[in-house]
């Protein structure tokens, strides 16, 4: 079973991960690593902390002579911005963050206990297991992209583009738009939340391509991999909605205008030419394009601040204003992408096993031949 746990808080000393249940013999360096760290601290509108990090992991255990032994790999992040203890307290939660309901749920009487994990640094640990996974898939021709479709209600425009394009532009983008001209209007929108104090949210969408038919099940709930990917992409913080394919946009749609109708050729087997399904039906991997969208609420920590109350006194008073991002949304998508990685990662590892790389490609390899793709 492919697993991994977080530790660290946004100004403690560092980030910490382990995944564990990593076949051994796959090729790793930090390098690899610390390319998708840098892309998580892109993105126009984001806020001072940026700057200061630049982060890079190290890898603890696990790894020997750039490849894995199958053992747990640490990692470790330092927080050049470490000053956990020398903080301010905390007593005016903001409204949308973790505040309040932490320090009611956990019995502390300073915000700062709470929200210094609940904060989005953590995603930064995530990535650091994600840039693993994703290699891993590379072994098996699985890659996966991301771009924002929307930010503050500015939306792109890219129908048609392929995944190739997609990846590419979107790698150049300050927003990590592939659509020129709706970047642009992002990046105003941006500057206008700014100047009036606030924030803004958006719309980010992963996709994944290679994926073989087959992985997930639809026998359990819990086995159904597309609800597994809305779990994994709904736990980053501040995202508020996931749908797969065309997503909400079917339930107005008639059925031919949904489902995608079957093919089949000699060279490419069963193929589609529609995938409104997003790469799932019956929660499994249909062979198509694995596609999802999240969408983010606007980080709560606004600078012109709304109304609270004080925790002890009980007075009303306006929020905490702390240090933040006018939007974090083309970092999302990068998370995006970590958590897709990882589910996908784990769910080949399910389905196919395997302690080393070799065992696992052997057993892909049998199953590619049982339905017929070599
Ligand atoms: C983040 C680091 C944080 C925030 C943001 C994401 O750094 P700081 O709080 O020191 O500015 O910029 O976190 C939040 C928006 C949040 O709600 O906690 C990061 O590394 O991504």
């Amino acid at each position: 079973m492919l697993r991994f746990l977080t530790g660290g808080e946004s100004h403690g000393k560092c980030l910490v991960a382990i995944l564990e249940g990593m076949v051994a013999g796959l090729g790793l360096k930090e390098q690899d690593i610390n390319a998708e760290l840098a892309r998580r601290q892109e993105g126009y509108g984001r806020g001072g902390r940026m700057t200061i990090e630049k982060d890079e992991a190290e890898i603890l255990s696990g790894v020997r002579r750039g490849q894995t032994l199958g053992g747990p790999i640490a990692l470790v992040i330092a927080n050049k911005d470490f000053k956990i203890n020398e903080l301010p307290v905390v007593k005016r939660p903001r409204p949308g963050h973790a505040d309040l309901v932490g320090v009611m749920k956990y019995g502390r009487e300073d915000v700062r206990d709470i929200l210094e994990r609940a904060s989005a640094r953590e995603t930064t640990a995530r990535v650091a297991v994600g840039a693993i996974c994703r290699l891993f898939l590379a072994e098996f021709g699985v890659d996966i992209a991301s771009h924002v479709v929307a930010i503050g209600g500015v939306r792109a425009n890219t129908s048609g583009l392929s995944f190739e394009r997609i990846q590419e532009a979107s790698r150049r983008s300050p927003v990590h738009c592939a659509d020129k001209a709706a970047e642009k209007k992002m990046m105003a929108r941006i500057d206008g939340a700014r100047a009036s104090r606030d924030t803004i949210g958006g719309v980010f969408e992963v996709v994944a391509k290679g994926a073989p038919v087959g992985l997930g099940s639809f026998v359990h709930y819990d086995r159904r991999l597309n609800a597994r990917l809305c779990a994994a992409v709904m736990s980053i913080q501040a995202v508020k909605g996931v749908e797969v394919g065309l997503g909400f946009e079917t339930a107005a749609r008639p059925g031919r205008q949904v489902h995608d109708e079957i093919f089949y050729d000699k060279k490419k087997g069963f193929y589609r030419k529609t995938n409104n399904a997003g790469g799932f039906e019956g929660g499994v991997t249909n062979g198509e394009p694995i596609v999802l969208r999240a969408a983010t609420k606007p980080y709560s920590t606004l600078m012109s601040p709304l109304r609270s109350v004080h925790i002890d006194t009980k007075r009303k008073e306006s929020a905490t204003v702390e240090r933040s991002d006018v939007t974090a949304v083309p970092a999302c998508g990068v998370i995006g992408e970590a958590m897709v990685a990882f589910e996908l990662a784990q769910s080949f590892l399910e389905k196919f096993g395997g302690d080393s790389l070799g065992e696992t490609k052997r057993n892909f390899k049998g199953y590619l031949n049982q339905i017929g793709k070599i």
